[in-house]
């Protein structure tokens, strides 16, 4: 009986030592920017962002965009995130879709650990101009969960969320 007890404490303390250590990750990388409808041929791509004082371990999380066609109904492309992967305190990270992934101008985007645990979600969003504007938190990194934190601006993947248009001094 003891035993078990003693096992039970382990296994307890265990658990305990895991929450505490994904609760400090991932509540620090949001779902930054998203263009689901780039010029040309491109892929669709999402830009993730740590908003944290540490670097974050996303290896193997995954980023999923869901769209609803009107012919067959859910619609989901998941883009894998390499097991090596994380991002430092202030950096960005860009993943791409498949090109081949044929959808309408609409999504709504999940960021989800190893685990399918949720990090991060947009609202749903659409995007008709095939250029280079996309859906971006605004100021950067800003989550507030509500549809306001997202402005339809010139895409700056890989780098702060902006409003200026055009680069340079
Ligand atoms: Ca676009
Ligand atoms: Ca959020
Ligand atoms: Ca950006």
């Amino acid at each position: 009986m003891k035993l078990i007890l003693q096992l039970l404490m382990t296994s307890l303390t265990f658990l305990a030592g895991i929450t505490i250590v994904s609760g400090l990750g991932p509540g620090s990388v949001v779902i930054n920017e998203v263009e689901l409808n780039p010029q040309g041929e491109a892929s669709e791509w999402v830009e993730l962002y740590n908003s944290g004082d540490d670097s974050v371990n996303i290896g193997r999380w995954s980023v999923s965009i869901v769209d609803t066609l009107p012919s067959s109904g859910k619609w989901m492309g998941v883009i894998p995130i390499p097991r090596d992967a994380s991002i430092q305190a202030g950096g960005f990270y860009v993943v791409e879709g498949d090109d081949r992934w044929v959808h309408g101008n609409n999504g709504t985007v999940f960021l989800r650990t190893d685990s399918w645990a949720e990090v991060d979600k947009t609202p749903p969003l659409s995007d008709e101009e095939g250029n280079d504007f996309s859906w971006s938190r605004y100021p950067n990194g800003l989550d507030t969960d509500r549809r306001s934190d997202w402005v339809f601006i010139k895409s700056t993947p890989g780098a702060e969320n902006s409003l200026r248009l055009v680069s340079g001094p």
